[in-house]
């Protein structure tokens, strides 16, 4: 059992259920949650589906920023809160963006896939935007979630996948992304680049690229990467192609405190895999798509929010030791 930790804050308040019997701790390193999906697609009057969305801990509740593809099938961003986690208030409109201080009033055209994360003072979301109709990833702040400021697109398109790391790296803002193409991207690898000021991006580096079997088309960072005591844990979604389509499933790898372009570890099968009728059918079948994690540091409990078949919003539950562990254990 390996004794890995991480590295941050306690957070005994996050949601959390322990291993069911009939889910062997090897084959179960990853666990669903018993009442899964915790948002059903038309929680809002205005929804048509609710996923792959991004939660945080605020102030002894939570708050996220979630993808709502609306009736018009127009994909938004709407902000949302809770005080357990598991039952979410998410706002019947869509997040209306300020511009930043400096920054000229960007038109609106498409927000998807949100990632939030807290990094020293503020909450900074980052998503695939739309940039005169191409997508790219848009980043904004936020205090309280109810004002959102919105800065510079970090990169020019096509990108999608934007991830920040928790803290700066060597005196940085650093982020990972997935360079795309205009459409439903049949390629995909995960790069990391620097920032001195969340606006300037650059010192790019290649992280990993696309291997065999549930991992073969594309790969994109999913969650914040955690900081362990045995480098960055990042989850992470692959792609295959079947005759019948994408498949995308979650796996996770390790990579180097210092340089997280470096990969210590990675899982050679998936961790989790379109299974249930939650994640095998809805408007895009076979999708498991993990945005956001939250872990207690005292315990190593890790609560993992993921979009079902583009459709609902679902949890998944792991331990950080037993998971770190298998990674390396089960590592390319
Ligand atoms: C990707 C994104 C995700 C989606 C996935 C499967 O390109 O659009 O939001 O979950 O495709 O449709």
């Amino acid at each position: 059992m390996s004794k890995a930790k991480i590295i941050g804050p306690e957070l005994p308040n996050i949601p959390w259920e322990e291993r069911p019997p009939e889910c062997p701790e090897r084959s179960g390193v990853v666990w669903r949650y018993s009442k899964n999906p915790i948002i059903p697609r038309d929680l809002i009057p205005s929804s048509n589906s609710i996923f792959n969305s991004a939660v945080v801990p605020y102030r002894g509740e939570f708050r996220g920023v979630f993808r709502c593809d609306d009736r018009r099938r127009y994909m938004q961003l709407h902000a949302g809160g809770s005080k357990d986690g598991l039952a979410w208030e998410i706002d019947n409109e869509r997040i209306e963006f300020q511009p930043a201080e400096g920054v000229a009033q960007m038109e609106w055209g498409y927000g998807y896939d949100p990632r939030v994360c807290w990094i020293e003072d503020r909450y900074y979301v980052t998503w695939c935007n739309s940039f005169a109709g191409w997508p790219t990833i848009g980043v904004a702040y936020t205090h309280d979630f109810e004002t959102f400021y919105q800065m510079e697109n970090a990169f020019l398109p096509f990108n999608r996948n934007g991830v920040l790391f928790p803290r700066r790296i060597n005196g940085s803002f650093a982020m990972l992304s997935r360079p795309s193409d205009r459409g439903h991207t049949p390629f995909g690898d995960i790069y990391y680049s620097e920032s001195p000021d969340m606006t300037h991006w650059g010192k790019h580096r290649l992280v990993m690229r696309t291997v065999g079997g549930w991992q073969s088309t594309k790969i994109g960072a999913g969650p914040i990467p955690i900081e362990t005591t045995e480098g960055w844990l990042m989850l992470y979604h692959g792609v295959l192609t079947s005759c019948n389509g994408f498949v995308y499933s979650m796996g996770a790898a390790l990579l180097d405190i210092q340089q997280p372009w470096k990969v210590l570890h990675r899982t050679e099968p998936y961790l989790l895999h379109p299974k249930e009728a939650y994640e095998q059918v809805g408007d895009v079948p076979n999708v498991v798509f993990p945005c956001a994690a939250l872990t207690d540091a005292a315990t190593g409990r890790m609560a993992i929010y993921y979009g079902g078949a583009d459709t609902v919003t679902c949890l998944a539950f792991a331990k950080a030791n037993e998971l770190i562990g298998f990674i390396k254990e089960n590592s390319l």
